[in-house]
């Protein structure tokens, strides 16, 4: 168990404050976390308190829609002595924990939450598997709530992959039932976790820009499991040394998925091309209509979470509509999302993947010759570790952005020229699309899957792989 004394302590503070009503509640960021916990709370007829560092048109706008909610607002500030004197600070996942407005918060004894922890405060009676890890997390919660749909629930995917909590308190109806995606940075700030099941996909080094270290970045993934009891159920890999280590001797029932092994209750049979669940087969490899061993595992998890977290979705009709929903499944945007095929040239946007183990999956996946577009903001991890995957299918590399000049002087040596790395400059993503371009012949791909943040560039990274795809489309055209 982690930390349980302290999580507990602080998640029935909040529990408390809530239920007082007293004291202004300060929520801090107007991104889309901040801009649904200040309606909730509103809604909830407390007092509310928000601000935003960034004075920019958008959040003017957000702020203004929340004055006519009768919250308070600060733009292009925070004011620090204000948040210090409030009963609860909520913060968004995107603001470190060492911004000054929060640890004056800490200093003062105000309990700091993440907008997930008030909203399932603020919902008792959700039912919600929630889903972190390095990498999977996204697809696995968009699969989750796909399954929970097909059993005929009323189910919404909400937390990281877009749609915070809160607004779902906020529908007129609100659904039963939730696939949670949820982040290292919301776990940190979310003492009362408490999942009908909880998922742990992969561990891997990530967000070194703002984690001093590996172990820091773990311990916030291991407050999944920060309330398990012996009657907690828990879906993890068997495939992670890493995730093995991470959750021994933390109470509950374990379901445990597996690509390479099959003592266990989820895993793929390559001899009958079957996915087998909690002893049986269910459903053909081939009706996964996504790519990659990783995907895979990915439906292998969803999976088992979905079957454990109720024996209604076990039964012979259940497992029946379960295999014929994974069939309808296309690929996340995104995650290795094919924009263009023409021309023999297939352009996969994979602009989700923003560190070197996401890339690493899809260069894993990768069988025709590739041209790789890495770069973008840097997170911290070297990028030596791609260089096996990129001797094995990459044609050449084109390295743009903040990081290109770190990729180039990363990979040029390993790769002796087997592969050539190319810089293309520091600002321009659309010339590093046309030197694809000309790069590219008939039965080439052309893959962003850039190992980097997008935010040198982009807005985020689903700006990045709108681009992609909207020069792909615009390039495609061109005759080899
Ligand atoms: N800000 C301040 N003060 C500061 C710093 C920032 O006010 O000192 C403000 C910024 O000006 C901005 C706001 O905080 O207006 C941004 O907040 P945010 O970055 O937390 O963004 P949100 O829009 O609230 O989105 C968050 C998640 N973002 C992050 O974790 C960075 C979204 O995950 C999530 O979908 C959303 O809540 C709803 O739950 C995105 C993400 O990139 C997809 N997640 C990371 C990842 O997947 O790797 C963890």
């Amino acid at each position: 168990m982690v930390d349980t004394g302290s999580s507990q302590a602080l998640a029935s503070r909040v529990a408390q404050r809530l239920a007082e009503r007293r004291g202004e509640f300060a929520v801090l960021g107007l991104g889309r976390s901040g801009i649904a916990a200040v309606r909730l709370l509103r809604a909830a007829g407390l007092s509310v308190y928000a601000s935003d560092a960034s004075p920019a048109d958008s959040v003017r706008r957000a702020a203004a829609l929340l004055e006519r909610e009768g919250a308070s607002v600060d733009v292009g500030g925070h004011n620090i002595p204000r948040i210090a004197h409030c009963v609860m600070l909520v913060v968004s996942p995107g603001i470190p924990p060492n911004a000054p407005p929060i640890v004056a918060a800490h200093r003062a004894g105000v309990p700091v939450v993440s907008e997930v922890e008030v909203a399932l405060r603020l919902q008792p009676a959700l039912r919600y598997i929630a889903v972190t890890g390095t990498n999977g997390k996204t697809t696995t919660t968009a699969l989750i709530g796909h399954l929970l749909r097909a059993l005929g629930h009323d189910a919404a995917d909400v937390g990281n992959i877009g749609t915070p909590v809160s607004e779902l308190a906020l529908r007129p109806t609100p659904p039963a039932w939730a696939a949670l995606e949820i982040s290292s940075f919301q776990l940190h700030d979310t003492p009362g976790i408490s999942p009908d099941v909880g998922v742990l996909t992969t561990l891997s080094p990530d967000h070194l820009d703002r984690y001093a270290n590996v172990h820091e970045y773990y311990a916030d993934k291991k407050r999944l499991f920060a309330n398990a009891e012996a009657t907690s159920r828990w879906v993890t890999t068997a495939d992670s040394a890493d995730v093995n280590a991470l959750v021994a001797g933390i109470p509950g029932q374990w379901f445990r998925f597996s690509v390479h092994r099959a003592d266990v209750d989820g895993y793929y049979d390559p001899a009958s091309d079957m996915l087998h669940l909690f002893g049986e087969p269910l459903v053909p490899r081939s009706h996964v209509a996504l790519v990659g061993e990783h995907n895979v595992a990915n439906v292998l998890a969803a999976l088992l979470a979905v079957m454990a977290a109720d024996p209604a979705h076990r039964t012979p009709g259940a497992r029946a509509q379960l295999a014929t929903a994974i069939a309808t499944f296309g690929a996340l945007p995104h995650r290795l999302e094919p924009t263009v095929d023409r021309h023999g040239i297939l352009w996969l946007n994979d602009s989700k993947a923003t560190n070197i183990d996401s890339t690493l999956v899809a260069l894993s996946s990768m069988t025709r010759p590739t041209i790789v577009l890495l770069g973008g903001r840097h997170k911290g991890e070297s990028y030596t570790r791609l260089v096996p995957q990129l001797l094995r299918t990459a044609k050449v590399v084109l390295a743009y952005g903040e990081a290109g000049a770190l990729i180039t002087a990363d990979l040029e040596g390993p790769l002796h020229g087997r592969v050539p790395v190319e810089h293309c400059g520091d600002d321009a993503f659309a010339q590093v699309m046309q030197r694809a371009r000309a790069l590219a012949v008939s039965g080439d791909v052309v893959l962003l899957s850039p190992a980097c943040s997008s935010y040198d560039m982009f807005a985020n990274f689903e700006a990045r792989g709108q681009e992609f795809a909207r020069l792909a489309d615009v390039l495609a055209g061109e005759q080899p």
